[in-house]
């Protein structure tokens, strides 16, 4: 039973930012890339990296994410010794409570974690496009004899804020950590991906939920505390492709990056795929009228009008005379005909009627059309 690692998969965040999209599913279980949802990007890591026992901690709307990780099939976590556990807050006979911060979701199942005896833990968050070997990460948490070792990326300065920024020495060594500055001092940003001796962390959380000031967050406690009492807590560079998609414009640009060819193995990569459920669907259908150029189309749609620079997931129908350029159209859409459709992430299972012009193009970021506002470009009628 012993595991050498183990990966607890934080999943249960609200993600405020993502609007109407989180409205009723969780952050990670949002559709992404035309047949996947963002977190079968982190799952698949685990399994490419051979790490085979995760506990995946779920809150915020959890229904979909329980339903989609399943007994972890698509990512061969369905085993007995380890694979995938979904980890749902906590509850004792004084009632139920949910988690507080990060730390805090991690304290609440130390007894999960414990029945691994692990000598590492890895903490990774499910909303996160990237593809990462987390073996080479514990070599390197290894080599330096860390007791924490925290995965960066340098950020353009203007976002630097929206990160944890940190300071390091030549070989690494992080002497400096702020948890979202104001004023960042640089751009070396923390991934929120963290590799921990287990020993020293369990310590450290068990003193933190004791601490009434805390937070019980990695960023604002955890991490700064290590730091105070001099542990070595070491950067891991990362230089590949990698985006937080916590924002409608970061969401679009990951899909819009699907369809860039210098990014083709993010999809097609024959040494680290991406595993997600297989539906079984009909083939796609094409129509003569039918246009379709930079795009990613899926199983069971019908296609008969132009789409350009687009990502389409599985069963939608795009009537004819329709233009759709630089959009996401999510699974069971039907787009009538001779609709505009630019710069737009419309929802699923949504009817837009014939001759609706949606443009993104003019507003700060795309425009996102689900039940909440689909009246808005209808003009009531439908
Ligand atoms: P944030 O992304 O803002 O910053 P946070 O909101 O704490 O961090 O979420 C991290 C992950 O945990 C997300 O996947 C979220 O869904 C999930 N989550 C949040 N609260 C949870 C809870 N109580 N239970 C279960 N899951 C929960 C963090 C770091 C920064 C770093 C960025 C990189 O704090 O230092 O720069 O990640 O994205
Ligand atoms: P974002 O950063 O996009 O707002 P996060 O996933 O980081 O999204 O969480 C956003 C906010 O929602 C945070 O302030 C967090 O404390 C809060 N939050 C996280 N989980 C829940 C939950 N289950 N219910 C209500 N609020 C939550």
């Amino acid at each position: 039973m012993a595991k050498e690692i183990v990966g607890m998969l934080l999943a249960g965040g609200k993600g405020t930012r993502l609007g109407q999209l989180t409205k009723n599913v969780a952050k990670p279980a949002v559709p992404f890339g035309g047949k996947y949802r963002i977190i079968d990007f982190t799952l698949s890591n685990l399994t490419n990296s051979n790490i085979n026992t995760v506990g995946v901690l779920v809150q915020y709307a959890p229904l979909m994410l329980n339903r989609h990780i399943g007994m972890g099939k698509p990512w061969s976590l369905d085993k007995l010794d380890g694979g995938v556990t979904v980890l749902a807050p906590f509850a004792n006979q004084t009632g139920a409570s949910w988690f507080e911060g990060t730390a805090d979701a991690i304290t609440k199942n130390i007894h999960f974690i414990d029945q691994y005896d692990p000598e590492y833990l890895l903490i990774l968050s499910g909303d996160h496009i990237y593809q990462m070997d987390y073996q080479a990460m514990l070599n390197h948490h290894k080599e330096k004899n860390a007791d924490a070792t925290i995965s960066v990326i340098e950020v353009p300065f203007e976002e630097a804020s929206r990160f944890g920024i940190l300071n390091t020495e030549d070989d690494l060594k992080i002497y400096e950590f702020d948890e979202k500055p104001a004023v960042p001092k640089n751009n070396l940003a923390s991934m929120g991906i963290y590799i921990f001796n287990w020993k020293v962390l369990r310590e450290y959380l068990v003193e933190d939920e004791k601490d009434t000031q805390s937070e019980h967050d990695f960023g604002n406690d955890i991490i700064p505390k290590m730091l105070e009492d001099n542990k070595l807590l070491y950067a891991y560079r990362f230089d590949g492709y990698w985006k937080d998609v916590g924002t409608i414009q970061s969401y679009w640009e990951a899909n819009m990056d699907l369809l860039n060819e210098d990014l083709s193995e993010l999809l097609n990569s024959k040494t680290w795929p991406t595993f997600s459920h297989e539906a079984n669907l009909p083939p796609q259908f094409i129509g003569s009228e039918a246009n379709i150029t930079d795009s990613l189309i899926c199983p069971g749609s019908f296609i008969f009008g132009h789409v350009e620079h687009s990502v389409l997931f599985s069963e939608v129908t795009v009537g004819n005379g329709t233009f759709i350029k630089d959009s996401i159209i999510h699974p069971k859409t039907v787009i009538g005909e001779n609709c505009k459709i630019d710069k737009a992430i419309i929802m699923d299972k949504i009817n837009i009627p014939d001759g609706t012009v949606i443009d993104g193009n003019t507003s700060e970021e795309p425009i996102v059309v689900g039940p909440d506002n689909l009246s808005e470009f209808t003009g009531g009628t439908k």
